[in-house]
Parts: C-alpha cells; structure tokens; sequence
C-alpha cells in the first residue's frame, strides 16, 4: 500500500524550527520558499539550486514550493502584469530545471490567511490562531474605515460590534490591526493605507473579474506547465468567506468545479486544505474532495471549531469539524491510484510545551505540529492496516 509523502513547511534559514527539527518529526519532504526574493521576481536557478542543497544536506527533499506568490498586479490585471507573468512562467521553468515540479499558490486578494487572534488560550493551555468575525468588524468599521463597511454585518454583530468599541483598550485595538495585516513569515506585513487602495481596486474588478484574471493566469503558464510537466496546486480561501469588501473565487465546492472545469488539465491542481474549507459552515469537505480528488497534488490537514456564527479557532487536528477519519481515508484511497505519493504536511499547530516561551511563526511551532503530523501519520497507517 502506498504511503503519502509526509511533509514539513519550512520557512528557510531564518526559521526558528531547523530542518533537522523537521527529520526528528518524521517528514521526508520539506515545504519551502524563496521568501527573501520579492513578489514577482524571477528565482534564479543559483538561488533554487543553493535552498535545495541545503535541504538535502540533511538528507531531506524539497518536495512541494509553498508558494510562488501571484503578484497583485496578476491578480488584478493591471500595470505590469505582463512581465510578472512572463517572469512567472520562467520561476516555473528554472524550478523544474532543479526537478522541483510541484508548485502551491494562492489566488487572494491583498491578505494570505487572515485571523483575528494569535493566542487563542485552550483548555490545556495551548494556543492556538483564531478568527473572530466581531473583531473584523470592528477593525472594518472603526480601524480601517471602509465606506458601506456596516452593510456587510448583521445586526448581531453590529451590536457586539457597539459593545466592543466602549470597552477596547488602545493596545488591543493595535494587535487586533497587527494580526489582520499580518503577512507571511519573513514576507513584508501591509498597511491600512494600502490596504484601503486595494480594496478600491478590487472593488472595480469583483467576484467574475478575479476569475477572470485567474483563468488569464493559467492559460498564460499552461504551456511551461505542459511542456515542464508541472503540477499547480491552488489554495483555497482562508477563510472561505470574502471579507473586507475583498473578492473570492476559491471558497465554495462551485468554486472548484469552475476551476477545474475552465481549463480542464492536468497542471491545473489543488492544493487541499481542510481546515480553509472547514472553516465555511457551507462546505461538506467529502464533497468537495470527492470532486476534486483526481488534481488534488498536496494536502493540508488541518481542523477547526465554528461557533454559531462562524467564528472559528484551529482545532487539534484529530478534533474539531472537519472529520479527519474519513477525509483521511478518502485520500488513502486516492493515493493509491497515483504512481508519487501525494505530499500532505500538517498545516499549523498549537503553541504548547517548551514552544509557549519561544518566538515562532504563528501556526509554525515545532511542537504542536509535530503532534499533528504523529498523530496523523499514525491514523493513515490505521486506516491502511500497516
Ligand atoms: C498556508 C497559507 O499558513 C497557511 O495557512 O496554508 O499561508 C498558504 O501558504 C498560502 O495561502 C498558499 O499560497
Ligand atoms: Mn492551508
């Protein structure tokens, strides 16, 4: 029986977790990107070739890059988008030339994964990230400012929203902004300022608009998809709702039958993401694997707990919505008709332990994802019986 590839993110040397962390974890394949070069610059072979031998000097792969960022101008079709594309297309090529063929990107508008809170106490002490949609309202109602903010609430929330404004204190009001325009570890967080013009932009483009630009996208690196054999894993929402007046394409299972329906080739993958998908209260995880597993070419599993109104924390990864048994078993299933076995890395962990002190990427600490990925390792060899 065929066993997935288990696989660690790794956010390079900067990271305070070392890739000798990542061996005594379990994984063989590490999850990597070139975070230092910015967006829309092309990764020189050197480059590529310089972070895959240190990879492999400690007797790991770089299996999967996470990501190859989608430069604004990509997703919104403007200024230079051309060259970004053209410079994409040659990223794509010089990776493959290194025969790193699997690729993670996300098609977000502005903010990668967005979460209201870093430190969510658990019962057993552990923290964990959470999204509050009261907190949202609040950043974009009073923080942020943004015009017709109040029409995207409900009057539960507007209400809450009231109560909060009496009660906040300035130094929460300045981490609750920190946490919503935070970027990715080692990549440069954004501005209010920006943030506002970006929206405007967005706002001219909408739902149809980002798809749009996102079909442009594939057609335009599909032939050094083809001729390279690359495989393009997207990634899902987080959270699969659109927020801040900021457009979605990828949060609901018609999302991905449009996706795959539009270009209907093999380059064109998925990235599943369990915990993206379960934290939408309109999503049957089942489902949407059971329809996108042919191009499903890297996993995240990861599981939240909603509350009645959608507010979520990242849950241990055998609790909580998403039910792991059977997502797992589906993809045990899809494993084995596949000739490489599918990479899949425990996506985010609680801060626990001798981590709770120390300052990592939040998501990234050791420990708690060293659990994760024992614990799902251990369930996929269960299910296999072996
Ligand atoms: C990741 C995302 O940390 C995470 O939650 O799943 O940041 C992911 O790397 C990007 O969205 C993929 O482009
Ligand atoms: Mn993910």
């Amino acid at each position: 029986m065929n066993k997935l590839e288990q696989t660690w993110r790794w956010y390079g040397p900067q990271d305070p977790v070392s890739l000798q962390h990542a061996k005594q974890a379990g994984a063989t394949g590490i999850v990597t990107a070139l975070h230092h070069i910015p967006h829309g610059e092309i990764w020189t072979k050197e480059e590529i070739i310089r972070r895959k031998e240190m990879i492999e000097s400690s007797g790991l792969t770089w299996s999967v890059v996470e990501s190859v960022p989608v430069h604004e101008s990509i997703k919104t079709r403007s200024g230079d988008s051309e060259k970004y594309i053209k410079n994409y297309c040659q990223t794509l090529a010089n990776l493959s030339a290194c025969h790193i063929k699997t690729i993670c990107y996300n098609f977000m508008p502005v903010l990668d994964w967005t979460r209201t809170q870093l430190d969510l106490e658990m019962e057993d002490g552990s923290k964990a990230l959470y999204f509050d949609w009261i907190d949202l309202a609040y950043f974009d109602i009073h923080l942020l400012q943004r015009e017709g903010a109040i029409n995207d609430y409900s009057d539960l929330i507007l209400k809450a929203v009231d109560e909060k404004k009496e009660n906040i204190t300035a130094e929460e009001r300045k981490v609750l902004s920190e946490n919503i325009l935070m970027g990715i570890p080692g990549e440069k967080n954004i501005t209010l300022e920006s943030l506002r013009k970006s929206i405007d932009v967005y706002k001219n483009i909408g739902t149809e608009g980002l798809r749009a630009n996102l079909k442009h996208f594939l057609e335009s690196i599909a032939s050094v998809c083809r001729k390279e054999k690359i495989k393009m894993t997207i990634h899902p929402d987080d959270p699969p709702y659109p927020i801040l007046g900021l457009p979605r394409i990828l949060s609901h299972k018609e999302d991905f039958e449009y996706l795959l329906n539009t270009i209907n080739d093999e380059f064109n993958g998925v990235c599943f993401c369990t915990g993206s998908l379960g934290a939408g209260i309109h999503n049957n995880i089942p489902e949407i694997f059971d329809l996108v597993k042919d191009r499903v070419n890297f996993i995240h599993l990861r599981n939240v707990k909603k509350d009645k109104i959608g507010n979520f924390y990242e849950a241990d990864h055998l609790n909580g919505d998403v039910d792991m048994y059977h997502i797992m078993k589906a993809i045990t299933t899809e494993n084995q008709k596949r000739s490489i076995p599918i990479p899949f890395r425990p996506d985010h962990g609680h801060q626990m332990m001798d981590d709770m002190n120390k300052i990592t990427n939040p998501g990234y600490s050791a420990i708690g994802r060293l659990r994760g990925l024992a614990e799902l390792r251990g369930l996929e060899m269960g299910i296999l019986g072996q």
